[in-house]
């Protein structure tokens, strides 16, 4: 195995010294994750401007048994991205890989490197009169390389589906340094395995994915939303039927968002007026977009919201007057992640069940969490429409976080899980694996699964050289 000083050496000949780090007040940045809760360490982070380069990177790491860590962003909830401690890895970080590569309207497709990040991807498709859909809190940090290696979701998937549904091509550098690519931006193509859907989701472990090309919609003209009140989620779930049926594809986000999760993030973002009056216990926040006329949009909501109201599902509603007001709206729904982190952390659970299991699955989730942490406060939010709540119960507020999170986390988070398994649901619905979950799979996957997967990781990987330690558990 190579030392620090042979590893920097050799691959400082490839993507030139100045890309190549070492010192621990430079790579420090790159081996903790976005949480400071994973701190590792690394050979070397190298910093790669080419696909050519990363293969040159792969070949010497692979013919000297260096193991990598890929990364984008590093805004992974679940310490996927960084190395962990003495792993004897380099961080291989895609950011100088940031070029857009062509968007073309007519095939409605955006080709870029893997190292653009969300937000840059989202402004070139807008310069060109389109829409690239993915929407998630991260989006400024996050890149489409990680967004495709996490298959990430957020808060327009009800409408336009994950990472998964949204890409027609990638390119990746295998382990042992040859290139993969299926950058052709087909709609249609049925030759053989779609390998590419092997990389989406496999969290850095079975290769490096250097670019895509995603797909494109029309850019929305307009935009309606609302904060609505609504007495528990069985009344959301009722309401969002009702919404699909009566306006289609239109409906675009339908967050949920608990009385605990809205009073700290008003908080954090230095006392921000709450969108309704009164606490609600639950608050949905509805978005409606269309590529016709804003008033006929606004409309299709304020129809829906009627209907609602009548049923009895809809007890207050603040609808946005203005495209700063959807903004408004949406800044308090993005910041309930951030917002939890400044409390020293909550017990995350990612989850997903049947849509029409939700609200026993938040009651009786709930319940269970006050039975084994008295107190908690609920910070229960996410993408109702999709199945996948965020499920984070809080330390009370006079609770230290440490105290709180060292007595209950493991049983309050493995007993969530339990409750989400038995309702045939999911315990990592968007976020992924990394370490964080990595040992609850054993509990909730199939013997047959878990082979299967590392089937996979042995075939495209047989010399775990790639995130190793991450999102498979040892078998
Ligand atoms: P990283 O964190 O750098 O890496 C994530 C994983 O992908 C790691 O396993 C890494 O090894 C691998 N990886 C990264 N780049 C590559 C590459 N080029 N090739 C191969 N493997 C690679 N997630 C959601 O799904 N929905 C949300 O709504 C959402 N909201 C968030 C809000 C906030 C405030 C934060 C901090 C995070 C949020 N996330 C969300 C989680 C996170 O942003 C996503 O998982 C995102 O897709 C990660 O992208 P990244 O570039 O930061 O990847
Ligand atoms: C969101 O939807 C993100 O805001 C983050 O997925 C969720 O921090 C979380 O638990
Ligand atoms: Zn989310």
């Amino acid at each position: 195995m190579p030392t620090s000083a042979e590893t920097v050496q050799a691959l400082s000949q490839i993507v030139g010294s100045a890309h190549c780090l070492s010192a621990a007040v430079d790579t420090e940045v790159f081996t903790t994750d976005y949480r400071k809760l994973y701190r590792g360490d690394a050979l070397a982070v190298v910093l790669p401007g080419s696909t050519e380069e990363v293969s040159q990177v792969m070949a010497w790491c692979h013919a000297h048994q260096v193991r990598v860590v890929p990364q984008g962003g590093n805004t992974s909830l679940m310490g996927g991205a960084v190395p962990e401690k003495d792993s004897g890895a380099i961080v291989l970080n895609l950011r100088r890989m940031n070029r857009v590569l062509g968007i073309d309207p007519i095939n409605d497709t955006l080709s870029l490197q893997a190292g653009v990040t969300l937000s840059g991807a989202r402004a070139a498709a807008e310069g060109a009169g389109r829409l690239f859909p993915l929407r998630i809190g991260s989006e400024g940090s996050c890149q489409i390389g990680g967004n495709l290696a996490t298959n990430a979701g957020g808060t327009a998937v009800l409408r336009y589906g994950n990472m998964r549904d949204l890409v027609l091509g990638i390119e990746a550098v295998l382990p042992d340094g040859r290139v993969y690519s299926s950058l052709r931006g087909l709609r249609k193509d049925n030759t053989g395995y779609d390998l590419k859907q092997l990389f989406i989701g496999s969290e850095g472990t079975l290769g490096i994915i250097t670019a895509a090309v995603l797909k494109l919609y029309p850019q929305p003209r307009a935009v309606s939303a609302a904060f609505i009140a609504v007495q528990d989620p069985a009344a959301a779930v009722q309401l969002l039927s009702l919404a699909k049926q009566m306006a289609g594809p239109h409906v675009t986000a339908f967050e949920l968002v608990s009385a605990d999760a809205m009073t700290l993030v008003c908080d954090y973002l230095g006392g921000a007026r709450p969108p309704l009056a009164g606490s609600p216990a639950w608050m949905v926040l509805m978005e409606f977009t269309g590529t016709g006329a804003q008033d006929e949009l606004d409309a299709h909501l304020g129809a829906v919201l009627e209907a609602g109201m009548d049923k009895g599902w809809v007890q207050d509603a603040a609808v946005a007057a203005s495209l700063s007001d959807v903004q408004a709206f949406w800044r308090l729904r993005e910041e309930i992640s951030d917002a939890q982190t400044r409390t020293g952390g909550s017990i995350k659970c990612d989850v997903s069940v049947p849509l029409s299991d939700i609200p026993a699955f938040i009651e009786e989730a709930s319940a269970r969490v006050q039975q084994l942490a008295p107190g908690s406060r609920m910070v229960i939010y996410g993408h109702m429409g999709d199945g996948n709540v965020h499920f984070n119960p809080l330390r009370p507020a006079d609770v230290p976080a440490r105290d709180y999170l060292d007595a209950h986390y493991h049983e309050v988070s493995t007993a969530v899980d339990s409750l989400v398994h038995q309702r045939q649901g999911s315990i990592s619905a968007e976020h992924g694996i990394g370490v964080a979950k990595r040992d609850d799979l054993r509990l909730y996957k199939s013997e047959v699964e878990l082979a299967l997967m590392w089937q996979v990781k042995r075939a495209l990987d047989p010399q775990g050289l790639l995130n190793p330690g991450k999102m498979l558990p040892t078998p």
